[in-house]
This record gives structure tokens, sequence and C-alpha cells, in this order.
């Protein structure tokens, strides 16, 4: 954020009750209720954890609800619990059964609806399928796939067996989708042979066979292969099968047991401030509770809600509010497969409509996107049947949470702006839709049971509006317990910047209601419409191209993507700076990470400008960037003269 933004950031004073009809029927009713539960949660938080844990099915009770090692926490100790039976058997008993649980659209048009009924057999056909592949529990599956029902279905089955899988977003490349191949040393993929994406094919599963050829990646001994483009692919004897193949020869039946509460359900690969993303390692028990308590309280889920949670499934929020929250919660959801604004910048409009959506949550790059395309699309359709509109992501800029809250709410839905990440698992700060207050651009206050603050670099708590560090001084259910095979990191990057406290890695103030304003990461990573990416990440990806000599990789602020990626890079000799080779870049790029990955700016540099020990100013860079920037130009040199005298100026205190 710049200085101007944060500046008009402290003088927003708009405020926004909860409307009286909504707060009437809400779980929890007024700020008086907030507050007691809050106070309940703190004075102790164990009883408040094991009362949210009860409104789960668990086979075999905990022990102890928490068991708090610093930095190493283990929820609901001796527990057992199948998250696929709290999912789906267990809202078998009675009317729920044939109760719509996915609403899906393909970005076609085709239709298809699921009940709990329907769902949970194909997800005991697909959990017997991959027993019959020689999966058990604790192996890992990646998942390769687009919004399709077979992957919420590839999930389930693999937490109802105790294969912890690994979501690989559609969007990236062979190359990324191999590195997470090796670290979590997968032994099945589950692909489809494409999906569909503005028109065109997203060919998975040509990625997953060039991932398959690369150095060391030797795990992996079967990929499933899902039909819903029929593009050509081929197919290889005896490691390939087709999912119709294999659910056809499955039994519907099939009898889950209870896993141990620290079972490893998921990892989840997400960028740090190094090039090589981190498995973010989430469990059975804790994860599911924390899932499904934010989703009753923060989405106020009622029977009769259809949730629309447009994060693909490739992203925490997919995991959290797509797939788990919801469906533990019995509610009804939509899943959908391709662009915002395909055919028309009227897609999303149109299907809440149809569909009749009543939660909408979504991204501000998505709802910045919507505004810029014009009020006109939304005012085509009939969006009454919204009662509760959310965001997540990154900050969002009062301006898009005004004209969210007007123009798709009708100024009669209140906004849940929720910040959380990866590694919390679940929502952690967060308004309460029937109880808080709202301030366009702030995520309000910490859920109940999360101790969140912002504090000094030395722990001592801030003032207020005085910006630090966002912390989290107790542990809660949903938090992650490991990067995956590397725990000293784990410890270095969450439980050592702030002696006591888990960092987050983000930057934020408190305003004297105690209302939280997230500032965006204090770290290298970058937020590009709410995709993170480590400047790291992308430099490897630069520097591993014959003609780069070096790169660095910063964030400009962005209107619609919230930042946006600039590379400035030094040629090796021999090699012509130019359009071409900026071209040649940005495609290097996209293959070795994904097109979310591709800078929007590539600037030559004849050398990058350096400290004394060698370290790149990328703060220095970040100024050139944002500041010096050229419309359209995509290739400027940089003048070297205009680097000196920046450096000149930032040399004392970088
Ligand atoms: C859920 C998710 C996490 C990072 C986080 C923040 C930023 C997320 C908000 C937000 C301001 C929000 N997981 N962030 N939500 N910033 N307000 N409501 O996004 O692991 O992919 O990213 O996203 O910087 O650290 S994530």
């Amino acid at each position: 954020m710049t200085t101007t933004e944060i500046s008009s950031l402290l003088q927003e004073h708009r405020r926004f009750d909860p409307p009286g009809p909504f707060a009437a029927r809400a779980h929890v009713k007024s700020e008086a209720e907030y507050r007691a539960m809050a106070a309940r949660a703190e004075a102790d938080p164990d009883a408040f954890w094991a009362e949210q844990a009860r409104a789960l099915a668990w086979s075999h009770p905990w022990t102890k609800v928490c068991d708090w090692d610093p930095p190493d926490a283990r929820w609901f100790v001796g527990g057992k619990l199948n998250v696929a039976v709290n999912c789906l058997d267990r809202h078998l008993g009675g009317a729920r059964a044939n109760q719509a649980a996915i609403l899906f659209e393909g970005e076609p048009g085709d239709v298809r609806v699921l009940t709990y009924r329907m769902l949970h057999r194909e997800v005991c056909r697909f959990a017997n399928a991959l027993l019959s592949l020689g999966v058990r529990a604790g192996d890992f599956v990646a998942i390769y796939l687009p919004m399709v029902p077979e992957a919420a279905i590839a999930m389930l089955a693999c937490a109802r067996i105790g294969a912890p899988h690994t979501v690989v977003f559609g969007g990236f490349s062979a190359e990324a989708l191999a590195d997470r191949l090796k670290d979590s040393r997968a032994r099945v993929v589950i692909t489809a042979d494409g999906g569909w994406r503005r028109g065109q094919v997203v060919p998975l599963k040509a990625s997953v066979d060039r991932a398959l050829g690369m150095p060391d990646v030797d795990s992996v001994q079967h990929v499933v292969v899902v039909r819903r483009t029929n593009n050509e692919i081929s197919m290889r004897p005896g490691r390939d099968h087709f999912w119709d193949d294999l659910v056809a020869a499955a039994s519907p039946v099939h009898e889950a047991r209870g896993h141990d509460s620290e079972h490893p359900l998921f990892s989840l690969y997400t960028s740090g401030t190094t090039g090589k993303p981190k498995g973010i390692l989430h469990t059975t028990g804790g994860y599911l509770v924390g899932a499904a308590y934010t989703t009753r309280m923060v989405f106020d889920l009622r029977d009769g809600d259809v949730f629309w949670c447009t994060a693909d499934i490739g992203w925490v929020t997919g995991h959290s509010y797509v797939v788990y929250g919801p469906l533990a919660s019995g509610a009804t959801i939509l899943m959908y497969e391709g662009a915002p604004n395909q055919p028309g910048p009227d897609r999303f409009w149109e299907m809440v409509a149809r569909w009749g959506v009543t939660i909408l949550y979504t991204a501000p790059t998505a709802i910045r996107a919507f505004m810029r395309w014009g009020d006109e699309w939304p005012a085509k359709h009939d969006l009454s049947s919204l009662r509760l509109l959310g965001s997540v992501g990154e900050p969002i800029n009062p301006e898009a949470w005004m004209w969210y809250r007007k123009v798709i709410g009708g100024d009669r839905c209140p906004i849940v702006d929720t910040w959380w990440q990866t590694e919390t698992g679940s929502i952690m700060i967060s308004p309460l839709p029937g109880a808080t207050s709202t301030k366009p651009g702030s995520a309000t206050r910490p859920l109940p049971g999360i101790a969140a603050d912002v504090v000094r670099k030395d722990g001592t708590p801030c003032g207020p509006d005085e910006g630090g560090f966002l912390v989290v001084r107790r542990p809660w259910p949903s938090m992650l317990r490991t990067i995956f095979g590397d725990h000293e990191r784990y410890v270095k990057t969450y439980f050592s910047e702030i002696a006591g406290c888990y960092f987050a890695g983000d930057g934020a103030r408190k305003d004297a209601d105690g209302y939280f304003w997230i500032m965006g990461r204090v770290d290298d990573v970058i937020n590009v419409s709410g995709h993170r990416l480590s400047t790291m990440e992308v430099e490897s990806a630069l520097v591993s191209h014959p003609k780069v000599a070096e790169a660095a990789v910063v964030g400009r602020p962005d209107d619609l993507k919230g930042q946006a990626i600039v590379a400035f890079v030094t040629p090796r000799s021999g090699a012509a700076a130019g359009d071409a080779l900026a071209a040649e870049l940005r495609a290097h790029v996209a293959e070795q990470i994904g097109a979310l990955a591709r800078p929007e700016e590539i600037r030559f540099a004849e050398a990058l400008p350096k400290t004394r020990s060698g370290k790149i100013m990328r703060r220095l860079l970040r100024e050139v960037a944002s500041g010096a920037q050229t419309r359209g130009d995509t290739t400027t040199l940089e003048d070297q003269a205009v680097l000196e005298k920046l450096a000149q100026s930032f040399a004392t205190d970088e």
C-alpha cells in the first residue's frame, strides 16, 4: 500500500451496522453476544474449542483438547474421526440425504446436481477405487483437476481412507507440478484430459505426462484421468486409468473408520520468502473443527442456503470454503468451472440469479474487475436471493467494498472481509455478520477463540493506529502443524520472528475500536490477484533462462490485481534486450510456474543496484517500479543514472 492509500484508510469513518432482519435470525445476534462469546473463549480456550469440536461426529473421544508444546500443537489428542463421514454420512439420516450437496456448472454451461446421497456413493466408490490401486492411509495423492465435482469427490475419498491429498492448482505448469510431486512423494495423481477456461482446453493430462518425465519425479505409480474435454491424450497402459473405468468396477459401499485427530489430512503448497514453495501440513480433527466453526459463524449458515465460494480448490479457500467447511455443515454449494467473463461479463450474476445463490464469497481482484466492466452487467439480473457477501485474499479497498455492498448487495447484505492464510487453515479475523458493525476496508476483529494482535518487533503490543506485525498469541485448532519435510523451516518462519507468537508475515494496525486494518505482506511475498507468490520464485524462473544473467522481481501497486509483478533483468552478454526477449522471458516464467506468475512488466538494466554486501536493493527497485512507470511499454531499458541516483538516496538505510 502507498502512503496516500494508508492515510485515506486512516480517514475511513463510515460504519455499517448489521441489518436488523439479518441480525434477528443470525447465530450471533449482537455486539453483546459477540463480546460474551469472545470473553468465554478467552477465559477458557479449551472448553470453548471442545464445545466447537462437539458439533462434529467423533468415533472415539479425545482425552486432551490441546497439547501445546510451543511451537508444536496437537489438538483433540487421542480422538478419532473421519472427515468424509462428517461431510457426508452424517447428513444421510434425515431429509438432508436428498438435498443438493453440489450444484455444478461447467464453463460451457453443462450442469450436474449431486445430492448428499449421490455424493456419498461417488465418494465411497472412488475411495474403493483408490484402495484398488494400492493406496493406503498415509500415502500422498496429488490432485490436479479443473473445478469439477470429481475434484471434491477425490478430496473426500482421500480423506475417507486417510490418504493425505495435495491439490495442485490446474493453472500451474508441468514444472510446478513436478516440484510438488517430488516434495510430497505422491503415489497417485488424479487429473483430467483437460478443463475449460475461456473457451479453450487447458491440457492437464499432457502436463502430467511432462511432469512425470522430469528428473527425480519417481514416486508416482498411477494416474487417474477424468474425461472432461475429450481432447486427444496419451494413456500409458498399467500406469494410466480412466476415472470412469475404475469407478464402474468399484463398490459404492465403503465402511469408513476414524482416523487419529492428528493424522495428516492434506498438504498445500504456498509461497514463502524463498524460491521453494512450502507444503503446509494440516491434520484431521483440528482442521475440520476450524473449517466447520468458521463456516457456521462467519457465513451464518442456515438451511436453504446456496453457498458460492468462487475460489478454485487449488487454493486453501477452495479447501475450507468450497469443500470441507460447507459440507461438514450440510450446506448446498455451487461449483463453477470457468472464467467470470465467459461468455460475457455477467456470467456470475446470471448464475447467482439462476441458482438462487444466497451467500457469495469472492476476492477483491474479482470485485475490482466487475467494477471496471460496469454496473450494467449486474443490473441485468435479479440478485435479490443474496443475503451475505464475503471477501478474501487481499486487502479490499474501501471503494471496491462500497461498490460490492451497493451494486451487488443492494445495500441490504452485510459484507464479511475475512483475513486468514493457507497456514491458518480457516478464517481468523472477520466480522460476524449479525453482530459486528463493519468499516469498509477493515476485517474488523478476531473471531472468538483467536488471540490475534498487532505487535512491535520486540513483541510488545502496538498502540492504537500504530503499524506493526500481525501475530497470534495462542494456538488454534486449524493451525498448520509443520512444513512438510522441513520442521526447522516451520519453527524459523512462523515462531522465531516475534517471541512466543505465531507470526503471519503481514503488517497491520488496530484502530481505537480494536478493529484490524491489514496492510499486506512485510516479507518478499507478493499478492497478485489474491494469489501468493514469492519474488524469489519468479527470480529463480527468470535466471533459469539461458539469456538471463541476473534478475530481481518486485511488486508494484496495481488497481486491478492488487499487486503486479515487475522484473528487472540483466541479460547475458550477447543477448539483446528488447521486446522479443521480454516476450520470451514472460513465456518462460509461465512455463516454469504458471500464467499467474508471468511478469506484467520486464525492465532491462545493465546492472542491478546492490548494497556493499551484494544484496539487491529491492526497496529501491520497488520505488522505481511504482514511480517511474511508463504505461504500455514493458521493456524500458533502465536508465543507469536514475538507478544510481536512487541507490545513493537509499544507500544509508538499506
Ligand atoms: C486465504 C488466503 C494469505 C495472505 C495473507 C494476507 C492476504 C488474505 C486478506 C488478506 C487483507 C484480507 N490464503 N490476505 N485475506 N489481506 N485482507 N481479508 O488468501 O495463504 O493464499 O494468502 O493473503 O497477506 O497473509 S493465502
